[in-house]
């Protein structure tokens, strides 16, 4: 068989690229980041936190999640430590710093999407 030409391998490759984009839109990391430092507080049918889970999928990060609805405590350390009761929340744990604890969906996914990229 005759060697692709270099314009032929330029289109295969772009190619390529377009379908990994397509396909990985909606698809999961088959390599996965664990951040300890991480929690979300979230509960089911939560629209906002859905789009923070889906985040997580796409961009292969692995986090600790607490339910505010199935769990009373969860919910006590979210207004106590994030200061209302709303999700969801990332609270951040940081090194000699109190915790930050992030509200907004779009802040949290842009935050996601920073962390994914520093490693
Ligand atoms: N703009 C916020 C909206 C978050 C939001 O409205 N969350 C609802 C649950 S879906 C909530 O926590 N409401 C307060 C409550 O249920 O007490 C975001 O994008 O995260």
């Amino acid at each position: 068989m005759t060697r692709p030409t270099p314009l032929l391998n330029r289109c295969i490759t772009s190619l390529q690229k377009s379908c990994s984009r397509l396909l990985g839109s909606g698809a999961s990391h088959t390599t996965v980041q664990r951040f300890d430092d991480l929690t979300l507080y979230h509960f089911r049918g939560c629209p906002y936190c859905r789009r923070v889970e889906r985040a997580l999928r796409e961009l292969g990060i692995e986090i600790g999640k607490r339910n505010i609805l199935s769990n009373r405590d969860n919910e006590a350390e979210l207004i106590q430590g994030g200061g209302k009761r709303q999700v969801p929340c990332l609270r951040i744990r940081r090194q000699s710093q109190p915790d930050e604890w992030l509200y907004e969906s779009s802040a949290i996914v842009r935050y996601l999407r920073t962390r994914a990229q520093q490693t």
